[in-house]
């Protein structure tokens, strides 16, 4: 085997003076850069199977909402979630060891971990648009080829259906089974769940997808087979921006970071006042909501509404089924979650909040502690996830009413309409429909829930970020020495005033974020805090 890989990395040579990290988001960078590090990745994958006794590993080729130009690989763990975090460090190790001693380094990783080199490895994969992408997976194929690794190539996947297919994989035939191993099951599980938790209830008026131009357009498409009209009680879509022919376009103002960055609808759009409207991100794991209020303008519905919205709806049914004592239900938001809805997830919806530090598996780990964890980034990317004592109450409760029993039929199509492995475009929209559609809310209502603290994001560019160290889930910087006090002292002087600072693990910046009772008070406070770290 080592011949082997020796033979195949030479194909995939790295490009000289180069450190990789595999980050938040997993390698992602210029599409021309990434060659030997999917080919590392490869190899990480295959170790990582025969670790696990030969479960099956997904590999997403992805830079998500990253330009066009742009390419990225991850790691998927056997049940669907992101890779175990020990093993971004050995990523991170291959993918940065010399031509020369990728064996060795292979190698010494497969001693250290106790890797039986006989037992199977097992890869699923799949990639986005993305025109790098094929080349891509030939550097992947040569990995898994020279490792004697089985593989399945799912060619054009959102990044949640490969997560859902390596649970799928690797749950197949057991009381675990997630859902049938195929695209075509993801679809199938998504339009029954759908219709059972609509109930015949109707969504008021259509639903305009931004797709970004991006895998979401086509596999929106697809999910639409399985789905019933407006009128039938299922929704009306309008499809935008979803040309996955022209390259250059993916992401090009369009998609849910463009909506959320800029704060406008993109110029395609052509939904009228308060009409729903969303936009997922290039690999559809992401989506933000909004709409055009005749009053007020553009009205933004982020990953903070949609964590409200669920966790409400959610909470309303548990109580309803008689389960609310039972069952832990709770709310995970990073520091960047508008305090407002942080405020209206306790004092309003009495539920409790836990904020953990920016990247999805800290979410995703801290929701699994509740039975029904709800997780959602401002940014749009979230879930919710349900303990198994909640799937046994929802599934052996005996209702002692009708409305005992609709509350259980709902919460049980509520768990195969949510994707638990990670946050999902396709799924999450499905979620915000019914539940808008249970309340009869247009957007109008959904945002009137609470009012969101004015609040300014600025990127700093800064001589070197890593000096920046935070704790208490990156909201208290404990270096450099006393620039806390200082921002402490500063955040005092606003009224509502809230703002942190910390290293971006996906950009070479810093970003500063603050909150205060008035917009210009909150522009006033991050200019002050940004040159606070300059
Ligand atoms: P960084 O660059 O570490 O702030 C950004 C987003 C995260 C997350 C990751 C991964 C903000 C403020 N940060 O992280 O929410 O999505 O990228 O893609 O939006
Ligand atoms: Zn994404």
């Amino acid at each position: 085997m080592d011949s082997k890989i020796l033979a195949a990395s030479s194909k995939h040579p790295k490009p000289v003076d180069h450190v990789f990290q595999y980050g938040t988001a997993g390698f992602r960078m210029k599409a021309t850069l990434l060659d030997s590090v999917v080919f590392r990745v490869g190899l990480v994958a295959a170790l990582r199977s025969r670790k696990l006794g030969g479960q099956t590993i997904g590999v997403m080729i992805t830079a998500s909402h990253n330009p066009p130009e742009d390419n990225g690989v991850k790691l998927v763990d056997p049940m669907g979630e992101m890779l175990e975090n020990s093993w971004e460090a050995y990523s991170t190790e291959l993918a940065n060891a010399k031509d020369e001693d990728v064996v060795k380094v292979y190698r010494s990783l497969g001693e250290k971990l106790k890797i039986n080199p006989d037992t199977a490895s097992r890869v699923i994969y799949a990639r986005d648009t993305r025109p790098s992408g094929p080349k891509l997976v030939q550097a992947l194929l040569d990995a898994l080829n020279a490792t004697g690794t089985e593989y399945t190539d799912y060619k054009l996947l959102t990044t949640p259906q490969l997560h859902y297919l390596t649970r799928c994989t690797n749950t197949e035939g057991t009381p675990q089974s997630y859902g049938e191993v195929s695209e075509k099951g993801y679809y199938e599980k998504l339009g029954k769940a759908f219709k059972r938790a609509m109930k015949g209830k109707k969504t008021v008026g259509s639903l305009t997808v931004d797709c970004a131009n991006g895998v979401g357009g086509p596999k929106l498409a697809e999910l639409l087979k399985y789905i019933p009209a407006g009128s039938d009680g299922g929704v009306d879509i309008k499809i935008i921006n979803d040309d996955v022919l022209k390259a250059e376009v993916l992401n090009h103002e369009c998609g849910a970071d463009y909506v959320k960055t800029k704060q406008r609808a993109p110029p395609t759009s052509k939904a009228g006042n308060n009409e729903r409207c969303c936009s997922y991100d290039g690999d559809a794991d992401r989506i933000i909501y909004y709409f055009n209020d005749p009053e007020h303008g553009f009205r933004l519905l982020d990953g903070d509404r949609i964590a409200t919205l669920a966790a409400s709806f959610i909470g309303d049914l548990a109580r309803e089924a008689g389960l609310a004592s039972e069952l832990k239900i709770g709310v995970v938001q990073t520091a960047y979650a508008n305090g407002a809805s942080t405020k209206y997830v306790e004092k309003t919806l009495g539920l409790p909040v836990v904020c953990t530090p920016t990247g999805v598996k800290w979410l995703h780990h801290a929701a699994t502690k509740f039975d029904v964890g709800v997780y959602f980034e401002a940014n749009g990317h979230g879930t919710v996830v349900f303990s198994q004592q909640a799937l046994k109450a929802f599934s052996t409760k005996e209702p002692e009413s009708p409305a005992q029993a609709s509350a259980l039929e709902t919460l049980r199509a509520l768990t195969d309409l949510i994707n638990q492995t990670v946050g999902d475009a396709l799924s999450d929209m499905l979620l915000v429909e019914t539940i808008l559609a249970h309340k009869s809310w247009t957007p109008k209502e959904w945002d009137l829930t609470y009012t969101d603290l004015p609040n300014r994001l600025v990127r700093v560019e800064v001589a070197d970020r890593n000096i920046f160290k935070t704790t208490n889930a990156e909201r208290t910087l404990v270096e450099p020495q006393g620039t806390q006090d200082r921002i402490d002292q500063l955040v005092s002087k606003f009224k509502d005033g809230r703002s942190f600072a910390r290293a971006s693990g996906t950009e070479d910046a810093v970003r500063v974020y603050a909150e205060a009772a008035t917009r210009s008070e909150a522009d006033d406070l991050a200019s002050k805090i940004a040159g606070l770290v300059k």
